[in-house]
């Protein structure tokens, strides 16, 4: 077997490609024991979802695999057995130039992003010929359906969800000054595009029925709602109250404690694409904000996801979620009260969504995929 990888991350914007990078990497090095390099142009976002990064280590062991800062000019040794570009970051010339004259050929995958368009099964696992050499990259692209490279999930993680009972939600909360649950309060966690319709939802929620709180990772988001609650600056652990709303700002997570923080809650906004993965195994409803792309590009994204989720609900539980969603993308009436929509039918939208975690559940993972697709072309 081919015992080497390295894995290249161009961080773009946000930290989304960090995000699913530093999870692969981990999980090949830690569950299949394989020799990881993770390549990295951006240490500083990458250090905020895993603070034990050194900003400044070209060349660093973190959880028991390799960073490496991918930098100009670009030094390495030796390509790996098993390359991955991810999300078609260029990889550097001279390193393409050196897989080529190795003797034996690395594996090269170009990994995609997580899309529900029915054109993905066609394409994932198809070669892509390079222009200039003979070495031939392959396509992977993640998904929800047969067909697809899956998603990532780590060996444990459902296990550890399910291990996360009420006093590990507590012991949780208390480390980060969060307070216990009243007995009504409804937990919402909030990670999100500047371009939600913050205001739309923050009135709706003041006026909400039951009392609701809101617990938002330190970001312009935050900011953002401090200034709509009132407050003159952003004070992390603070609770600001409205009405039925109270917000506490809390400091950004690691990546791990993200996930607990989404397990903590009775439902979870989300955004991009790894947290996205991360809402739909801590299995509680939640509404997604697409990654916006320009002239609109990310609508057939949404809708193809939308469709594949709602399939099985009610058609009266589907046309409720999709005003909901759609509003908080940025596609919705003012006026309407569309939190009340999926307030007043929670208890259906978390039937479904076991359901949904179910039947994700049965598809083999990605990293197993990869795993597995590199030992069937040996
Ligand atoms: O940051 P994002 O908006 O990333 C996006 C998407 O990946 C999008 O597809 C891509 O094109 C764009 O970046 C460039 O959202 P995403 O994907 O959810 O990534 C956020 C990461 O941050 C995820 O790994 C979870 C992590 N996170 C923490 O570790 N701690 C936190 O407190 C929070 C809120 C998130």
């Amino acid at each position: 077997m081919r015992k080497n990888w390295d894995i290249f991350c161009s961080v773009v914007d946000n930290l989304g490609d960090i995000g699913v990078c530093w999870r692969l990497a981990r999980q090949l090095a830690n569950e299949y024991q394989f020799e990881v390099r993770l390549w990295v142009d951006d240490l500083t976002s990458f250090a905020r979802i895993a603070p034990e990064i050194k900003q400044d280590a070209p060349k660093q062991y973190v959880q028991g695999l390799e960073v490496c800062l991918w930098q100009q000019p670009f030094v390495f040794d030796a390509p790996a057995d098993v390359v991955i570009e991810t999300f078609a970051c260029e990889l550097p010339k001279a390193y393409i130039s050196a897989m080529v004259r190795h003797v034996r050929w690395p594996f090269w995958i170009n990994l995609e992003y997580l899309s529900a368009e029915d054109w993905v099964p066609d394409y994932h696992g198809l070669p892509s010929p390079h222009p200039s050499f003979s070495i031939v990259k392959t396509f992977f692209f993640p998904g929800f359906v047969q067909g697809t490279g899956g998603l990532l999930r780590e060996k444990n993680l459902l296990a550890e969800r399910d291990k996360f009972d009420s006093q590990a939600i507590r012991n949780f909360c208390h480390c980060y000054g969060i307070p216990g649950r009243q007995p009504d309060e409804f937990r919402i966690s909030l990670f999100c595009y500047d371009s939600a319709p913050l205001d739309l939802f923050v009135n709706q929620w003041i006026n909400s029925a039951t009392p609701v709180f809101l617990l938002v990772p330190q970001g312009t988001v935050a900011d953002k709602l401090c200034v709509l609650l009132g407050a003159r600056q952003t004070e992390i652990g603070r609770i600001l109250k409205s009405g039925q709303l109270s917000v506490q700002v809390i400091p950004f997570l690691e990546q791990t404690e993200y996930d607990r923080l989404l397990w903590s809650c009775d439902f979870n906004f989300v955004r991009g694409e790894d947290s996205f993965i991360r809402a739909q195994w801590a299995n509680r409803p939640f509404v997604w904000q697409i990654y916006p792309q320009q002239e609109g590009a990310h609508w057939p994204k949404l809708n193809a996801f939308l469709n594949l989720y709602t399939a099985k609900m009610t058609a009266q539980l589907a046309a409720e979620l999709y005003v909901l969603w759609y509003s908080w993308n940025g596609k919705g009436d003012e006026d309407a009260s569309v939190w009340s929509l999926i307030f007043n039918n929670l208890i259906a939208f978390q039937q479904h969504q076991n359901l949904w975690t179910r039947q994700l559940q049965c598809q083999t993972d990605l990293a197993s995929n990869l795993v597995r697709f590199i030992r069937n072309q040996i």
